[in-house]
């Protein structure tokens, strides 16, 4: 695994996103070449036939210096050497807050947990409580849309805009998730206000990073979260873009990659991603 201090070292933000030979979405088609790959995938079939895994990792705007970093036996192994691929890290009682930019998809990747942990909940006969949820966000308007995502699970929501003392919250026992504003992180400011609120809330922070952003941009965000003292980050809309070496470049800075969502809709397309997994979602375009 890199660490954000390892990545930054190996691999500065100057790198130019002009890749020599850059392939284009028209060299890169999403079925299947008529001739064999040219190099090994780790049991991940190669869609094009032209394009070499450099190639095609320099179409996901992944910096060079990263994509030399994971060359070797094949794609998994390379990803599996630069990224930490770990469980989602929350435990009854310590709240979870996850933050990024406004429109990532931090909310409804809060509803796909609430719902998860709502049903083990439901299936634990009275064993495990309910989920808890925060909202922390008092943008207008987000706090409807929230509970209009979470209606129908069995969770509890509570208003706690600008952050709430866990002691007064009857959540010891059970798992709480915290709807966060979204945020710019070059703003300090805003960064400021987050930390304030994650402090008062004693919570972990978890980022969530949409596929799709510029790579630049997700490893300069996934560093000011690193700081923060996240530990952990969930990739978003994995099945609406191509290009997704915003969530390599991103995890590659130290932060533990966990779930991968890949639909709207919080009842499906939730994933604990594996190097495999990612190797393939490299290689295959979604359908
Ligand atoms: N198809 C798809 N849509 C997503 C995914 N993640 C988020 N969205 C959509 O992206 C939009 C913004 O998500 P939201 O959770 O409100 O972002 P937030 O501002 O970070 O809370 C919403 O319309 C979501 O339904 C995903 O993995 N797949
Ligand atoms: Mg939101």
């Amino acid at each position: 695994m890199s660490s954000f201090f390892t990545y930054k070292t190996h691999y500065p933000l100057s790198y130019t996103a002009e890749t020599p030979n850059r392939p284009t979405i028209s060299t890169l088609p999403p079925t299947q070449p008529a001739t064999p790959p040219q190099a090994s995938t780790g049991e991940v079939a190669l869609p094009a036939n032209a394009l070499s895994i450099p190639d095609i990792l320099a179409w996901h705007s992944i910096p060079q210096d990263l994509i030399n970093a994971m060359s070797g036996s094949s794609l998994a192994a390379g990803l599996e050497r630069m990224i930490d691929f770990a469980p989602f890290p929350i435990r009854p009682g310590v709240p979870m807050a996850l933050g990024g930019a406004s429109g990532s998809g931090k909310s409804l990747t809060l509803a796909k947990l609430a719902a998860r942990y709502a049903r083990q909940a439901r299936q634990s006969g009275g064993r495990i409580r309910r989920p808890l949820v925060l909202a922390c966000d008092s943008t207008p308007g987000s706090y409807i849309k929230l509970a209009s995502i979470l209606r129908g699970c069995d969770i509890d929501l509570m208003k706690a805009y600008g952050g709430m003392n866990p002691h007064l919250i009857d959540g010891h026992d059970r798992i709480i998730l915290v709807d966060l504003p979204g945020l710019c992180v070059y703003s300090p400011t805003a960064m400021t206000e987050m930390k304030e609120v994650v402090e008062r809330t004693q919570a972990s922070l978890s980022l969530v990073i949409p596929a799709g952003m510029d790579p630049e941009e997700s490893t300069d965000i996934a560093a000011a979260f690193h700081q923060c003292g996240a530990k952990s980050m969930i990739a978003s809309r994995m099945e609406q873009s191509g290009r997704i070496g915003s969530v390599i470049t991103a995890a590659a800075c130290g932060l533990a990659l966990t779930y991968g969502s890949y639909s709207g809709s919080i009842n499906e397309g939730f994933t604990q991603l594996t190097p495999t997994i990612l190797a393939r979602r490299l290689l295959v375009l979604p359908g």
